[in-house]
């Protein structure tokens, strides 16, 4: 029988097969060797030996058309979030938590490098104040100009839930961001099914808690299926180089054949075309964190 999994706990997975979850193992025998930390994930096919109608065993994972990975800092090897998707979500907040723009480029530029298209939602727009607003439509026009799709939202008060959901519809979208943004509050609101866990803020810190601890697959409706994820700080890329990097911003796509050198990085090279755009169709804080990633790059 062929599924789909919705949740993955370590060593049991929900598998969905003909409208039925069914708790599978998998003993795959390549585990230790492999590149992968995890070696199922939400979103995953696989083929399932039934043993009765609630339990089976996972026989094989079907070839993933895409998957979104992150190195783990456990092992250094891949960990995957979310297996063969149409886009990703990358939720930040202005406040409570700051969304770091260096984190958000980040998500944005693997989801490009793994084909899958970004959207850029920012949640919480029920607390900012007048000069915080104005904080984040000045953000908001960086990211709009750089040619990402991006949008405002509250989770809590449902204003523009209807706009994001447009988006969403018929797609298989995995949903990423820093712990606290509302990626749980925000599925709760839109999924016919969903009752993931929620947690306030961290006095301490200020920051998330680490609530949701499992990738899971929840439905919107039949056709429409939104992954939640654990919410992570610091995000280091797996398999992207120092080369790959500027092709993964948009913005860069009329420069990047256009410097003097074909292997420019758009650091300090002469007649550099990127460079001579900052300040005009290349934002200056957007090109400060390109190089700040680079530098961390191979
Ligand atoms: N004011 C306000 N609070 C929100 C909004 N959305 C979520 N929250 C609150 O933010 C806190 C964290 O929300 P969660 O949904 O648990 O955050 P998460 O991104 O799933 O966090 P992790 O699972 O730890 O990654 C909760 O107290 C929510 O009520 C919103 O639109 N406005
Ligand atoms: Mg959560
Ligand atoms: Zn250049």
């Amino acid at each position: 029988m062929e599924g789909v999994v919705i949740k993955s706990t370590g060593d049991l997975y929900n598998v969905k097969i003909n409208h039925k979850i069914v708790r599978c193992n998998y003993r795959g025998k390549n585990k230790l060797n492999n590149i992968f930390s995890n070696p199922i994930v939400s979103g995953d096919k696989v083929k399932v030996q039934l043993i009765d109608n609630q339990s089976g065993v996972i026989e094989k994972i079907v070839e993933r058309k895409n998957y979104f990975i992150k190195r783990s800092l456990k092992d250094k090897k891949a960990h995957i979030v979310g297996a063969n998707l149409d886009q990703v979500v990358v939720m930040g907040s202005i406040k409570n938590p700051y969304t770091k723009l260096k984190f958000i480029d980040k998500c944005i530029a693997a989801s490009i490098y793994y084909n899958i298209k970004p959207i850029l939602v920012f949640n919480k727009i029920d607390l900012l104040d007048k000069s915080e607003n104005i904080k984040l439509n000045d953000i908001s026009k960086i990211y709009k100009n750089a040619g990402i799709d991006t949008l405002s939202i509250s989770a809590n008060l449902k204003i523009n839930l209807e706009k994001l959901l447009e988006k969403l519809l018929e797609k298989k979208t995995l949903i990423l961001g820093n712990s606290g943004v509302g990626k749980s509050t925000l599925i709760n609101k839109i999924s016919s099914n969903s009752k993931q866990k929620t947690d306030k803020l961290s006095i301490k810190t200020g920051r998330g808690k680490q609530t949701t601890t499992f990738s899971e697959s929840l439905e919107i409706n039949e056709n429409s299926q939104i992954i939640d994820s654990p919410g992570f700080k610091e995000f280091y890329f797996f398999d992207i180089k120092k080369n790959d990097l500027k092709f993964l911003y948009p913005e860069f796509k009329l420069f990047n054949d256009k410097c003097k050198f074909n292997n420019c990085l758009h650091k300090n090279e002469p007649k550099c075309s990127v460079k001579s755009a900052i300040g005009k169709s290349i934002s200056e804080r957007r090109y400060n964190n390109y190089l700040s990633i680079l530098d961390e790059l191979d």
